[in-house]
């Protein structure tokens, strides 16, 4: 068996490559596409197992795309390349549609022309549900983005479907509602919480004064998982008798708020909020202050740059028929992945 993956120097690229060679007998390939200076970090587990092979493609050339699934004749294609940022999609709207847009019909016509066998992955988001009309959103939830983003991804959906329906393909589009890890990148919310807590820890610990997390819009309300769970749940919507399209989540919401208060619990730094708008701030407590002689006081604050033209402020999945139908599950809570990746960062910490 054959594996082609994309995306493997991201989060989700990475951790379903160890997915597949823990699970599987699969030769996998991962491609990656030609960087001044690539970033292996997520990849040292696997980068050196003999069942593992590094190809370079990139979605936007068809050509790289075309020699790739007529050479290796893959079996599956999992394609988790992509802009995967929100909150840049506005800034480099063109590119952003041609890597998760077009670059997902360049995948399909490769797969037509070279390899109409083999099964197709496109990672579909929740972000194409936008601005919600309904709660929980489930799979026949409109589509409605809010970002150029959540647009392109809302055409890579329309597109899977056509050449699903045209071709007859193997080839789905799942939603996948936000998940993290320790190898998320540094500018989702997520990770950039947990960093800027180790980081305020290791000062406090160090007795050296320290700036705040400065972040957005802390209102917004996500639906969070751990990518782990979720790369294993694209595998059995990958192998289900006839192709289908299936929600993943945690069912589950919490506010940016939550993430940050949780965050910094599992530090055992204990702050309080004030204020309000974008004067909210949150400062370590009084007892606190003094207990640890702290230079510095404030943690968090706001910082306007981080919102964003228009926002999706609250996203919450129905997983149920992945759960019933699949038997997939999600194993780690919203507590435990803000454990993992506080505990990661504070004891990975370097300056
Ligand atoms: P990451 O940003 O961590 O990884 C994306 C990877 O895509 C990077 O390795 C990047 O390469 C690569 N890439 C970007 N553009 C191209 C291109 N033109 N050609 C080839 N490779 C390219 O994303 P995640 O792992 O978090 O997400 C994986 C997929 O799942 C993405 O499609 C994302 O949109 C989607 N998704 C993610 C969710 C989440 O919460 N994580 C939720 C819903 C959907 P490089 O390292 O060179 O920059
Ligand atoms: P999201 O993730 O946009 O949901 O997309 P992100 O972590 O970037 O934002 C989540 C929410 O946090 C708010 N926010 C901030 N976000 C960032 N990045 N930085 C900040 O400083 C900040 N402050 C507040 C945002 O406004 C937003 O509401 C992720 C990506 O993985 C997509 O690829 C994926 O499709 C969706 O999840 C589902």
């Amino acid at each position: 068996m054959k594996i082609l993956v994309t995306g493997i120097l991201g989060q989700d690229g990475a951790n379903m490559v160890e997915y597949l060679l823990e699970n599987t007998e699969a030769k996998i390939f991962g491609m990656i596409r030609r960087t001044s200076n690539p970033n292996f970090v997520n990849c040292k587990s696997f980068i050196k197992n003999e069942r593992f092979q590094l190809v370079y493609g990139d979605l936007s050339d068809s050509i790289s795309l075309d020699n790739l699934v007529r050479d290796i004749q893959p079996d599956y294609f999992i394609n988790f390349a992509a802009q995967s940022f929100v909150g840049c999609s506005w800034e480099i709207p063109l590119q952003t549609f041609d890597a998760n847009a077009t670059g997902v019909a360049r995948c399909l016509e490769a797969i037509r022309r070279f390899q109409p066998k083999c099964r197709f992955y496109s990672a579909g988001s929740s972000e194409e549900f936008g601005d919600v009309q309904y709660s929980p959103q489930d799979i026949t939830h409109p589509v409605r983005p809010r970002s150029p983003y959540g647009a392109s991804k809302a055409a890579a959906r329309h597109l899977v479907k056509v050449y699903r329906e045209s071709y007859n393909l193997y080839a789905v589009h799942s939603i996948l509602f936000n998940h993290e890890g320790t190898k998320r990148g540094e500018e989702f919310v997520t990770r950039k919480i947990s960093k800027g807590v180790a980081r305020i820890y290791h000062a406090i610990k160090n007795n050296q004064p320290f700036a705040p997390i400065e972040l957005g819009n802390l209102d917004a309300k996500r639906d969070w998982s751990d990518s782990e769970d979720f790369v294993e749940g694209v595998w059995r919507i990958m192998n289900q008798d006839k192709p289908k399209d299936y929600v993943l989540s945690s069912n589950e919401t919490h506010t940016i708020r939550e993430f940050i208060n949780k965050s910094f619990f599992c530090a055992g730094i204990d702050g309080v909020w004030h204020g309000s708008g974008q004067q909210e701030e949150m400062s370590v407590s009084t007892e606190y202050a003094i207990k640890n002689e702290i230079q510095s006081s404030i943690l968090v604050k706001i910082n306007p740059k981080f919102y964003r033209p228009a926002e999706v402020e609250l996203l919450l999945g129905d997983s149920t028929p992945a759960r019933k139908e699949l038997g997939w599950k999600p194993k780690i809570s919203f507590d435990n992945l803000v454990e993992r990746m506080v505990k990661y960062d504070i004891d990975n910490f370097k300056i």
